[in-house]
């Protein structure tokens, strides 16, 4: 929290003397100036705004093979290494043990002042496709992720990870194949972003210490009933194989885990419920296909306070 406080007092200092750079290009949008200053933000520990405590570990493993490879197949996936969003759709592909092109997206501003240069400022719409056309044809709201298979452009998360799991049929399916519970596990995806995820996020960025309160024991509740909706054994919300429920779930229950305990000091329930939902969590970490996409801790838990700083400044 102290560490927070820092960073948000450090930005409004900061706020009035530098230029705020924009990427590698030099660009103007609506009297918005992008400095030709070839900053990005960090990728990689060879880049100038790394944090030498930062340090590569699988996802960002997995970033460098994928990008050492063809830039140019016939499957691209437009991400952001920090976006929970578009960890879902990298563990489809990779849990789909798919060839793809990684195309990494940056559609927020880059500032040097903080780590890694990232911030929380989203480009307009019209910076974003002078810096990335091929991107807004595959996501035309401007937001990570989207796929583009051969010409069919996909975004929108869950939507991205179903295409995957029917346009590459074969197993680990992502839904299963009876109706009913194909939609079940949709049903279940949605809960994971429209209740857990929302109540987290709630309980995360609201300010009054009471409204704070509240949403962690809404937070913990919508935790539980998605607990009891889980199979018994497991270790998965279906049983022994994954579906999408799993997927939805496991980038955000990252940033809980993460975020949660560096920003609010969160700990997570001790009761049966949360130890189901412990055994599963420690389950996904353990797959190769998950564990692919989990980045350097420190690295995610910087660049969220982000989150932090942007919501104070819009506020005032
Ligand atoms: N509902 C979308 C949300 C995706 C989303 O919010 N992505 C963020 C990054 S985490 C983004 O692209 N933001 C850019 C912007 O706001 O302009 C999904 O499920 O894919």
């Amino acid at each position: 929290m102290r560490r927070a406080k820092l960073m948000r007092a450090a930005f409004h200092r900061a706020k009035s003397v530098a230029p705020v750079a924009l990427g590698a290009v030099g660009l103007s949008f609506q009297g918005f100036s992008l400095f030709a200053e070839n900053v990005k933000a960090a990728q990689n520990s060879h880049d100038a705004l790394w944090d030498p405590s930062w340090v590569e570990t699988h996802g960002e493993k997995t970033i460098a093979k994928r990008l050492a490879g063809p830039k140019d197949l016939p499957l691209k996936l437009y991400t952001s290494w920090f976006c929970a969003f578009a960890q879902r759709a990298w563990i489809a592909v990779e849990e789909k043990q798919l060839e793809y092109s990684y195309v990494e997206i940056n559609p927020y501003e880059v500032d040097p002042r903080f780590p890694g240069g990232y911030t929380k400022k989203p480009l307009p719409l019209e910076v974003k496709k002078a810096m990335y056309p091929d991107f807004i044809a595959s996501s035309p709201n401007g937001l990570v992720p989207s796929v583009d298979c051969n010409g069919d452009k996909v975004w929108e998360s869950l939507h991205v990870v179903q295409y995957i799991d029917e346009r590459f049929d074969h197993p680990p399916y992502f839904l299963p194949r009876e109706p009913v519970k194909r939609a079940h596990v949709r049903i279940w995806s949605d809960f994971v972003t429209d209740k857990i995820c929302k109540y987290f996020y709630v309980h995360w960025l609201e300010k009054d210490p009471a409204a704070q309160l509240k949403a962690k024991e809404v937070f913990f509740e919508e935790c539980r009933t998605f607990a009891r909706a889980m199979s018994k054994d497991g270790p998965y919300f279906l049983g022994s194989e994954i579906s999408m429920v799993d997927i939805a779930l496991f980038p955000f229950w990252q940033r809980f885990l993460w975020i949660g305990h560096h920003y609010r000091d969160l700990e997570m329930p001790k009761d049966k419920d949360f130890e189901r939902l412990q055994r599963w969590w420690e389950a996904a970490r353990d797959r190769p296909a998950f564990k692919a996409t989990l980045v350097c801790a420190d690295r995610l838990v910087a660049r969220e306070c982000r989150w932090l700083d942007f919501l104070t400044n819009s506020q005032q």
